[in-house]
C-alpha cells in the first residue's frame, strides 16, 4: 500500500525580507518510479508558466507620450492626454507576436499617476482627457486584443504616484492603490500573467498641490504580503514582479543577462543569484527596442533586429526572460519602423532557433537513472515533461548527440527540468565533424536553468560567426547540485 503524506503546511521560504509560497508538494513513502528528489527551491506553477512566456513586450504609453517626458511630475492637466483615435492595442499585440513574443505588459499608470482606465480612485484619469480619451480603457482593450491574438497579458501599475494627495499616507495604499489593482482585474479579466511593480518609490511630486518631497519605506508601506496575496486571490496565474515578489530584475536595462544565472536566490545574492539560495526568484531583463526612452519620442529610432536578437541570446539564452519595450506614439500605434524591426526579429527566431537538428537523432549518455523512464532519448523527443536523469550521487555525466552526418550548426540549446530545481553548476560543449577531433566552445558554461543557448562560435553579436560543421555534439556536465535532469537538448 502506498501511504501518501501530503504536506499540511504551505512551505514558505524566506529571503529575510519577504516570503514566497510554494505549491503543496505531494510526498510518498514509496517511490516506485525512482523519481529524483526535488532540489529546493523549486518554482511554483505560475512561475513555471511565466518562465515559459520567455519573450514579451513592454508598452509604455500614457500622459508622457503627449508631454514628451519620461517621468511626469503629476501636475499635468488631464486635457493634455487627447488621442484623436482610440489606441490600437491589436496593432501593438500583433507586432509583439510577429516579433516572436508570447505576450505583453501594458503600462496603465506611470509615476505621474494618470490612469488609463475610468477609475473611481482618482479624477486624474482618461475620463477627463481630450479627443476620444473618455473611451480609452487600456486594461480592457489590451487584454481583449491579447486574448484575440492568443497572447498573454499583464500590466505595469506604478506604486509611486506623484499626483495623489494621499501618497505616503496610509490612505493611499488602502483607498487608492489596492483599489486600482482590483479595478484592473475587473476590467481586464483574471488571467494576467505578470504585474509589474516598479522600484521607483517616492521623491518630489505634485501630490495634490502640496508640491513637496515625500518618502516612504517601500519594504513596509505597501503592505506587500497582503497586496500580493490579494492579487493572487484575484489572479491566480499572475507573477508579481519586483521586490519581495516572484520574479526579479536582472540588474541592467541593456538586455544583457549573466552567464552564470541562478533562479535560487538569498537576500544577499547578487544579480547572478545563488546556487544555495532559499527562494526561487527567477530573472527578468527589461530593455528597450528604441533609442530614446521608455515612452515614445519624436526623434527615436528602433534598434536593429540583429541587436534584438543579440539581447534574446543574452537573456532568454541565459536563464532569464526578456521584456522588450516598444512605445506606441500619439496616434496610439507603434511606428512603422518599430514594427518592421520586430518582424525581422521574429524571422530571425524562426529561421535560426526553431528547427532542432537533433530531434529524434542518436544520443549516447554516460549514465542513466533506472526505475522509471529517464532515457537519453527524452531530451530529443520535443516533450518538456519527459527528461533524462542520472542516478542519485552522479553529478558529472556526458551526453553525446550524433546528427548522422556533418551539418552546419550554430547553437546548442539546453533546458533543465526545473520543476525539480535548478541543478547544473558547470558543463562544457564540444563539437566534432568526425568523432575523432573535438573543438571546445569558449563560452562560460556554468548554469543552465530553464534555458541556455550556447553559440558554437561564442559570438552573440554575429550569427554567421557561429557556423560550424558538426556531426557530433558532446555536452559534459562536470558539476551539479544533485543528479542533473535535462528535458531538452536542441541543436540549431
Ligand atoms: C523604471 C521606471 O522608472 C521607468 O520610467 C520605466 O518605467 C522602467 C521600466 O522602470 O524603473
Amino acid at each position: 500500500m502506498i501511504r501518501k503524506i501530503v504536506f499540511g503546511l504551505l512551505m514558505a521560504a524566506t529571503t529575510g525580507a519577504g516570503a514566497q509560497t510554494i505549491e503543496l508538494v505531494e510526498q510518498s513513502l514509496d517511490n516506485p518510479a525512482n523519481t529524483p528528489r526535488p532540489c529546493f527551491p523549486i518554482p511554483n506553477e505560475r512561475q513555471m508558466a511565466w518562465q515559459e512566456t520567455e519573450f514579451y513586450a513592454f508598452f509604455h504609453y500614457g500622459m508622457n507620450t503627449f508631454t514628451g517626458k519620461e517621468w511626469g511630475y503629476g501636475n499635468e492637466s488631464e486635457s493634455i492626454y487627447a488621442p484623436a483615435t482610440l489606441p490600437d492595442c491589436e496593432q501593438w499585440v500583433q507586432a509583439a507576436k510577429d516579433c516572436g513574443m508570447r505576450g505583453g505588459i501594458a503600462v496603465v499608470k506611470h509615476h505621474d499617476g494618470f490612469c488609463l482606465w475610468p477609475t473611481a480612485t482618482t479624477t486624474h484619469n482618461v475620463t477627463r482627457g481630450g479627443g476620444v480619451a473618455a473611451q480609452v480603457n487600456i486594461p480592457k482593450q489590451f487584454a481583449a486584443a491579447s486574448e484575440k491574438l492568443g497572447m498573454k497579458y499583464g500590466f505595469y501599475i506604478s506604486p509611486w504616484d506623484r499626483n495623489s494627495a494621499h501618497y505616503a499616507k496610509s490612505t493611499y495604499v488602502t483607498e487608492v492603490f489596492f483599489k486600482q489593482v482590483d479595478e484592473i482585474s475587473k476590467e481586464a479579466g483574471n488571467d494576467q500573467f505578470e504585474m509589474w511593480f516598479d522600484g521607483a518609490n517616492g521623491g518630489d511630486g505634485y501630490y495634490g498641490g502640496a508640491n513637496e518631497t515625500r518618502s516612504i519605506d517601500a519594504s513596509v508601506y505597501y503592505d506587500r504580503p497582503n497586496l500580493y496575496d490579494h492579487i493572487h486571490s484575484l489572479q491566480p496565474n499572475c507573477v508579481v514582479w519586483g521586490d519581495e515578489g516572484e520574479a526579479r530584475w536582472i540588474g541592467n536595462e541593456r538586455g544583457v543577462g549573466w552567464e552564470t544565472q541562478w533562479s535560487p536566490n538569498t537576500h544577499t545574492s547578487g544579480y547572478e543569484g545563488d546556487a544555495e539560495g532559499w527562494k526561487w526568484w527567477p530573472n527578468e531583463s527589461d530593455a528597450k527596442a528604441t533609442s530614446a526612452g521608455w515612452f515614445w519620442h519624436a526623434d527615436e529610432t528602433p534598434i536593429s533586429a540583429e541587436r534584438m536578437y543579440q539581447m534574446y541570446l543574452e537573456t532568454v539564452g541565459r536563464n532569464a526572460t526578456l521584456i522588450l519595450n516598444m512605445p506606441p506614439n500619439r496616434d496610439g500605434v507603434l511606428p512603422e519602423a518599430t514594427v518592421n524591426s520586430c518582424k525581422q526579429m521574429g524571422k530571425y527566431i524562426a529561421e535560426r532557433l526553431t528547427t532542432n537538428l537533433a530531434e529524434g537523432k542518436g544520443v549516447m549518455v554516460s549514465d542513466t537513472r533506472t526505475g522509471g523512464d529517464y532515457s537519453a532519448s527524452n531530451m530529443l523527443d520535443g516533450d518538456k515533461t519527459t527528461y533524462w536523469a542520472t542516478p542519485d550521487g552522479v553529478t558529472a555525466a556526458t551526453v553525446t548527440i550524433d546528427l548522422g552526418a556533418p551539418v552546419t550548426c550554430h547553437y546548442v540549446m539546453l533546458m533543465e527540468y526545473i520543476r525539480l530545481g535548478q541543478r547544473v553548476k558547470a558543463f562544457t560543449v564540444e563539437y566534432s565533424a568526425d568523432g575523432a577531433s573535438w573543438q571546445k566552445v569558449g563560452a562560460v558554461c556554468t548554469t543552465i536553468g530553464y534555458k541556455r543557448i550556447i553559440p558554437l562560435g561564442n559570438d552573440t553579436a554575429n550569427h554567421g560567426n557561429n557556423a560550424r560543421q558538426a556531426r557530433y555534439i558532446r555536452i559534459s556536465i562536470t558539476d551539479s547540485r544533485a543528479c542533473p535532469l535535462l528535458h531538452t537538448v536542441a541543436v540549431y
